[in-house]
């Protein structure tokens, strides 16, 4: 994230600010992934064994996740629990087709017998990766391959840490993976950028995991495809005096339970409002059952950010581009149409984060780190290739080869000039 801009820093004043280091030991994290991409890509299945043995402390028999152990864990999974993640996936599954139905080909005559176009082609094979976690996600592997199914994708696999609760294998099979395996960490990463003897490599890998994934993912791609670099999960509500300090804490704390480096905050113009949030989030965090991680969340980077007038407050909120961004605003809306950065808004104080995270129909897998600045979420466009095309006739030809042949000419690539004058002094012939 780019330093804030002084001008905007004396507008706001910090009733509570986070720390400011990364905290991460990205050095080390880079060393070891590096070696776990190494060996994954020359010793295959068998280095994928040697790091679940070694990281996870699990040997499963067979890398791959059964059809009779699919079965079992669906016959294990609670009735209602089924019932609320196919409700999930129904959501997740309808916004998406919806989604889609806007990204539309093209077919456009740009000048007499020059043809332009683009063609909307899904990615063959995609790999998600479904974190373990502190906590069994069970939307996490509805949010990665709902999507990719929608698009049309061929193959989509799941990747799962060997030591994921079984409910989780359950949630993958009801989001329709393809194949599921149980393999997690930088060696998943690894098996899916570059093929295994049991898994496929695909064309593009996504979903959060812990910091050796994420630098698993940046160090494969180039040749693979990713989505992008998930840091921890990321709250901000932008609230004036009308919002309510109690639903504030309650949002706050919601996402703060996630891990000790969530990042959660306010920004507000009300002082008021601010010094009520405070006492709110105390009084709440002594009844949260999940209070040891959502408490270190809130003191380490639990923020509240006081601002001397409504534009500082968008502008900061701008900078920070955060993952999930409540507008709890006397106009939300109006809030709304305004701010520029984050990655899913959530418009007026009815619009929870947590009805995302699990089942409204937006995609919960969003960006953070302030990459809200250059791109939304993971979507249905995220498993789909825009590719262009062209196509001429003479009249075409007549309009592009000049100027083609003149700028080739100038850039000395007597190739090309060559390329592009062929076709104007030369009617195309056949070979039979
Ligand atoms: N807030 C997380 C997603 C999630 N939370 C799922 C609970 N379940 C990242 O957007
Ligand atoms: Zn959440």
């Amino acid at each position: 994230m780019p330093d804030i801009d002084p001008a905007l820093r004396e507008q706001i004043h910090h009733l509570k600010a986070p720390r400011t280091d990364d905290g991460g030991d990205t050095q080390r994290i880079a060393e070891t992934v590096k070696e776990v991409l190494d060996a994954v890509r020359s010793r295959g299945d068998e280095a994928v064994r040697h790091y679940s043995k070694l990281f996870d402390k699990m040997d499963p028999e067979s890398i791959e996740v059964t059809a009779q152990e699919r079965a079992a864990a669906l016959a294990a999974l609670d009735p209602q629990t089924r019932r609320d993640t196919e409700f999930a996936i129904e959501r997740v599954r309808a916004f998406a087709q919806a989604q889609l139905a806007t990204i539309l080909p093209l077919e456009l005559e740009a000048l007499p017998g020059l043809h332009l176009g683009h063609r909307v082609i899904p990615i063959q094979r995609v790999g998600a990766y479904v974190p373990g976690g502190r906590y069994p996600l069970l939307s996490a592997p509805v949010m990665t391959l709902v999507p990719a199914k929608v698009a049309g994708c061929e193959e989509v696999i799941a990747c799962l840490p060997p030591t994921a609760h079984p409910a989780m294998i359950a949630g993958c099979h009801l989001a329709g993976a393809d194949r599921i395996f149980r393999v997690g960490g930088a060696q998943a990463i690894a098996a899916m950028a570059y093929g295994t003897q049991t898994i496929p490599a695909v064309d593009k890998i996504v979903g959060p995991g812990n910091a050796y994934v994420n630098e698993a993912k940046r160090q494969v791609f180039g040749p693979v495809g990713i989505d992008q670099l998930a840091g921890p999960s990321e709250i901000f509500i932008v609230a004036d005096e009308t919002a309510d300090p109690e639903m504030i804490a309650t949002d706050l704390l919601a996402q703060a339970e996630h891990d000790v480096r969530t990042r959660v905050g306010l920004i507000t113009t009300s002082r008021a409002l601010g010094e009520a949030t405070l006492k709110e989030v105390d009084r709440q965090l002594a009844t949260l059952s999940t209070a040891p991680v959502a408490g270190r969340a809130w003191a380490d980077f639990g923020e509240i950010a006081i601002c001397a007038s409504e534009e500082a407050m968008l502008a900061y909120s701008d900078h920070i581009a955060a993952e999930h961004l409540q507008v709890h605003t006397h106009d939300p809306h109006a809030t709304a149409a305004k701010l520029r950065n984050y990655g899913s808004l959530f418009i007026g104080p009815l619009a929870s984060v947590v009805y995302s995270d699990k089942c409204c129909g937006t995609n919960h897998t969003l960006p953070t780190m302030g990459a809200g600045r250059y791109t939304g979420g993971l979507w249905v466009g995220s498993f789909v290739k825009i590719c262009t095309h062209q196509w001429l006739d003479a009249r075409g030809v007549a309009a592009v080869a000049p100027p083609a042949i003149r700028q080739s000419a100038s850039e000395g690539l007597e190739g090309h000039r060559r390329a592009a004058a062929f076709r104007l002094e030369n009617a195309p012939r056949s070979t039979d």
